[in-house]
């Protein structure tokens, strides 16, 4: 197997119009006939037939009814002696695949006893030879056969088009899915489900049935999923025009999934994770993940199945839109202008804590890849989250009703067809004619060719003599694998002036006639740009990249008092949190270069816990903002601003100022916990749930004080809570303050923890996470991560429960897993290697926990790159985890 490349794309040189399925469903052995009618591409020079395969048993293969000649080249069927001309053929092939050992969770796989599939990107063709490749799109018709009693639920794409009793008592059911779609989003689903149903009439008046199958002890885990796919359907409708083009719409969840979800027209398959929620087994944030996700696959509906990818390179093209669109969706049902910036600010931590390493490390890649040698390795969050990024900043650059234009664009072109991401470029511009995207399209797009983080450099100067004051810009960005240079990019700046009374300066260009009021969008596209604002009447802070207008990290040297002076007062409320982590982040990277044992002593000076004091007891400001003003920045979004990363430093620092911040604002927490710990009858709206959030911030910060000098009653309050909590988020929390303070309580609260929840899957794999990912002291953390996995409920086949261990521990915790003794890294190794066996995409993604190798510091680095070269070296290794290990020594 090679590396693919997007440049030797080539179109199929057959079409498949139809295909019909039947299946003989036996998790020992399944029978699968295809039935399909092919035709020649006339456009393409004659060429024998090749079909993608994998792992299948071919038993028998019929051309027009008679059996035909065929070859194998390694697992692809070639057949040369087809008819000539253009005529439709049909051909059938038989094969058996095995369900119950499948354990790459792709093709058709058991879980729990049910059948399902994943098909995206390459999993069809471990159910029957195909041309599996998004271009090639058919209509299908799909009959399953299975023991009613069994199984007595067959679903499939489409519509149930006839179902009845089969002899041995065996049923069938016939769908048929009206819609040509490429393989990857077939779907069947066999098994003991139950479902919650609703029946739903669109605004266009076309009614709808909704489903959401669960396993029989789970329905009254569904109603937010339901309330979520309501939404969904609504929103789509009501903001971009497009309706539910099915008269069935099904989700259907299970527990053993490698991904979070997954888009099969109509059928959307679900990992447990983000369907099943109730208040006392899911957090608030499993709440909006729900939302979320159930968001994103049902767009999908349209960014993705009506309009698909021409090929896996395109990724983004449905990915980064699709990833907009949930985004937007959740912003829209936040509601109040200040849940929407929360909202912003999340989706920007993400980014920057997963992406920009990414985008920094061996497995950096552009928004629309080059190649690829194995494509699963691709659902990255560069093409999710940076693509939604770039989709952003068309919106930024042509507003929301010019994106909408461009949207119209889109479907009146290209709906039913396999497209790129050139097709979506141009269908923006060409319905913004004469805005700034049109006249810039071609720079634009080095969005999608070229991979790295770009830097933004502002200097501002001010002239008291002249009232002027002037901005140089500066963009470049950093060399990425096989990109050594790069050309400027588009970049809109969103940015205001903030004056010293704390309002928005008005703003004028020199060339403009007359001032602006509040924000400006300056759209940078030279490598420096000068920008020279007149009538100033003093001295203004800037605030730049407001909103975070573009995906980029911003380099401007503000000194500690114009960041106090953001923090208070900017109107952006995005640019008020981001003032609060930089002026944070400042303090953290000098800490940490600074090397002095001293400097972990109080490391926050007093002016700066004034001002987090200030927010923390703002009159007005809502507490999940608050919240997340009070949150420091993570460890990788720290580590990625350092040339060399220590991770014991950088968790020494962090922990002594999380140790600082809970001491010296300990009444204010104390205060605020009382203000908000009691949220009531449990909702997951914004308001309630910020509450929550920041009550737990305010425990965990109390506990933690608790620990400095030996005060019992936080700890003892938070045991309560543990205790008799009325919803998961509250229980979490108290149970997070105890384990992350190491309160001598929270031995005796995880067993209670665990006593409660023994029997809820998800809510166990947080039991499993919480403990791996709690603060190392000492080096206890791998030992116990490696008592975990001896637990009886332990498992690395299940996919969630193998991460709740052991990404919880590599990814999600550098200072346990960064040892001086490099145990964590042979840990890693033989993880992954135990993984690959028999799980490849997990075990790639658990391999790429050791991206930043490279910028380590000694004695880290070495015995990471040994550890790599193990894995590397192993014989028989997946493509998968190879491509990752390869790139990291490259
Ligand atoms: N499109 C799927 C991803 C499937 C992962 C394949 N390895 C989920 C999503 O993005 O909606
Ligand atoms: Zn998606």
């Amino acid at each position: 197997s090679a590396v693919t490349r997007r440049l030797d794309y080539a179109p199929p040189a057959f079409w498949i119009d139809s295909v019909e399925l039947t299946f003989d469903l036996d998790p020992a052995k399944t029978r699968v006939l295809n039935r399909m009618r092919l035709r020649r591409n006339p456009d393409v020079p004659a060429q024998p037939l090749r079909l993608d395969g994998d792992e299948l048993n071919l038993s028998r293969v019929m051309l027009a009814g008679q059996g035909c000649s065929f070859r194998m080249d390694g697992e692809t069927l070639v057949l040369e002696n087809l008819p000539e001309g253009n005529a439709p053929f049909e051909l059938e092939i038989f094969t058996t695949c095995y369900p119950e050992k499948n354990s790459k969770l792709m093709g058709l796989f058991m879980s729990g006893g049910d059948f399902f599939t994943q098909c995206e990107a390459e999993g069809f063709r471990r159910i029957t030879y195909f041309l599996d490749r998004p271009d090639v799109m058919a209509t299908y018709t799909v009959t399953l056969r299975a023991d009613k009693a069994r199984y007595p639920v067959l679903l499939s794409n489409g519509n149930l088009t006839d179902e009845g009793e089969l002899p041995d008592g065996r049923h069938f059911a016939t769908w048929h899915d009206p819609h040509n779609k490429p393989s990857y989003l077939f779907a069947l689903v066999a098994g003991k489900l139950v479902a919650r149903e609703q029946r739903i009439a669109t605004r266009s008046g076309s009614e709808h049935l909704l489903q959401v199958y669960v396993r029989p002890g789970d329905l009254d885990k569904t109603e937010h999923a339901m309330n979520s796919l309501i939404h969904s359907v609504l929103w789509d409708e009501a903001r971009f025009g497009l309706p539910l083009d099915l008269e069935r719409f099904m989700i259907v969840a299970t527990s053993d999934f490698n991904a979070g979800a997954m888009e099969n027209k109509g059928l959307n398959i679900f990992n447990t994770k983000y369907v099943l929620a109730k208040p006392s087994t899911a957090t608030d944030g499993d709440y909006d993940a729900v939302e979320s996700v159930i968001g994103h696959e049902y767009f999908h509906n349209w960014t993705g199945n009506r309009v698909t990818c021409r090929d896996w390179f395109q990724l983004s093209l449905k990915e980064g839109l699709t990833v907009f669109r949930d985004q937007e969706f959740s912003m829209d049902l936040a509601g109040t202008p200040s849940a929407r910036a929360v909202k912003r600010i999340e989706n920007v931590i993400d980014l920057r804590s997963a992406q920009f390493p990414e985008d920094a490390g061996p497995m950096a890649h552009p928004v629309r890849p080059d190649e690829y040698l194995e494509i699963s390795n691709f659902y990255t969050t560069t093409i999710y989250e940076k693509g939604a990024e770039v989709v952003r900043m068309y919106q930024t650059l042509i507003g929301r009703e010019g994106f909408r234009k461009g949207i119209d664009l889109y479907f009146q072109r290209h709906d039913g067809q396999a497209v790129t991401c050139d097709d979506f470029a141009q269908a923006m511009a060409d319905a913004n004619e004469g805005s700034d995207l049109a006249r810039l399209l071609p720079q634009f797009k080095r969005w999608y060719s070229q991979a790295g983080t770009p830097v933004v450099k502002a200097q501002g100067r001010y002239d008291a003599a002249a009232r002027t004051y002037t901005l140089t810009v500066s963009q470049s960005c950093p060399a990425t694998p096989g990109q050594p240079r790069k050309e400027p990019f588009v970049i809109p700046v969103q940015m205001g002036l903030v004056g010293a009374d704390g309002r928005d300066v008005p703003l004028q260009l020199d060339h403009w006639q007359q001032a602006v009021q509040g924000s400006h969008t300056v759209v940078l596209t030279e490598g420096e740009t000068t920008l020279t604002f007149i009538h100033v009447d003093a001295e203004p802070v800037p605030s730049l990249l407001r909103g975070f207008s573009a995906p980029v990290e911003l380099d401007i040297d503000l000194a500690p008092a114009q960041l106090m002076h953001l923090l208070a007062h900017d109107s952006d409320p995005f640019n008020r949190w981001e003032a609060g982590q930089q002026l944070a982040l400042q303090t953290a990277i000098e800490k940490i270069e600074s090397g002095a044992d001293t400097a972990l002593a109080q490391p926050l000076n007093d002016a700066h816990l004034q001002a987090l004091r200030a927010v923390l007891r703002h009159p007005q400001l809502d507490a999940a903002f608050k919240a997340l003003v009070l949150t420091l920045p993570d460890e990788d979004y720290i580590a990625d601003q350092l040339d060399t990363v220590d991770p014991q430093r950088i968790h020494a620092v962090c922990e002594a100022m999380a140790r600082q911040l809970a001491t010296e604002l300990r009444a204010d927490w104390a205060w605020a916990y009382e203000q908000c710990h009691d949220t009531g009858a449990y909702t997951p709206d914004p308001v309630s749930s910020g509450k929550r959030s920041l009550a737990g911030l305010a425990l965990h910060m109390l506990c933690l004080a608790a620990q400095q000098d030996g005060d019992a009653v936080w700890p003892g309050k938070a045991y309560q809570r543990v205790k008799d909590a009325g919803n998961m988020t509250d229980r979490l929390n108290a149970l997070h303050a105890l384990v992350y303070s190491g309160h001598e309580l929270a031995g005796r609260a995880l067993e209670r923890f665990y006593t409660l929840f023994k029997d809820e899957p998800l809510a166990l794999d947080k039991w499993f996470a919480l403990q791996s990912h709690a603060p190392d002291r000492g080096g206890h953390i791998l030992p116990a991560v490696r008592q975990l996995m001896k637990h009886p409920d332990f498992s690395l086949r299940n996919p969630n429960r193998a991460r709740s261990v052991l990404s919880a521990f590599c990814h999600g915790n550098p200072a346990g897993f960064h040892r001086r003794d490099a145990a964590g890294y042979v840990f890693w190794a033989d993880q992954v290697l135990a993984l690959d066996a028999f799980n490849p995409q997990v075990a790639a993604r658990l391999a790429r926990a050791m991206d930043a190798w490279a910028r380590l510091a000694e004695p880290y680095r070495a015995a990471a790159r040994a550890a790599i070269e193990r894995v590397a070296a192993h014989a028989g290794l997946s493509n998968d985890v190879r491509e990752v290990v390869t790139r990291a020594l490259t």
